[in-house]
């Protein structure tokens, strides 16, 4: 009875054979699976931890009006500190970072350079803030209109955003 339970050694050389094969397979497949799963890792961890633009909000100009100003929201969800490098707009001739501040009783704004943004932190740009400054404009900002913006950080991130342009941004924004 046992001796009918034996397999002749040719048969077990061959089940080894494929074993070994299928071993060697579940190692490929095991591998491709970590790749894969670590490069759909990757491409979910950069829309959660990169740098995003959200909320964004255009001033639309009245007459007479040849700058002004967009807002949003400024995550950054990467580990490291990113600074703001540079900014444009299809929409005008020069993009600025400026912030507001009292100057001897004086609401004065002036350009920021290379602001730090620290890893996790929130910076609001609103009025009466920090603020994209939209200088020379080719032609008015109606109200609804969009308006993208785009913003370069040291990490080398590029970001775009759309602003929506409204009149009902609270807060007078001063000329330059
Ligand atoms: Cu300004």
């Amino acid at each position: 009875m046992a001796s009918g339970m034996m397999l002749n050694p040719g048969v077990v050389r061959i089940m080894r054979t494929f074993a070994n094969s299928m071993m060697a397979l579940m190692v490929l497949l095991t591998a491709h699976t970590t790749m894969a799963g670590d490069s759909h890792g990757h491409l979910a961890g950069n829309s959660a931890q990169s740098v995003q633009l959200l909320n964004a909000s255009a001033r639309a100009t009245r007459p007479g009006m040849s700058s002004s100003a967009a807002y949003m929201t400024i995550r950054n969800g990467t580990h490291e500190a990113v600074q703001i490098r540079s900014l444009s707009s299809p929409v005008a001739r020069k993009t600025e970072l400026h912030t507001t501040e009292m100057n001897n009783g004086m609401m004065k704004m002036r350009r920021v350079d290379n602001l730090t943004i620290k890893p996790g932190d929130t910076l609001e740009l609103k009025p009466g803030g920090y603020h994209v400054m939209l200088m020379g404009l080719d032609k008015p900002i109606a109200r609804n209109s969009e308006v993208p913006v785009t913003i370069t950080f040291s990490n080398g991130d590029q970001k775009s955003v759309v602003a929506h342009a409204t009149d009902e941004i609270k807060g007078q924004h001063m000329a330059h």
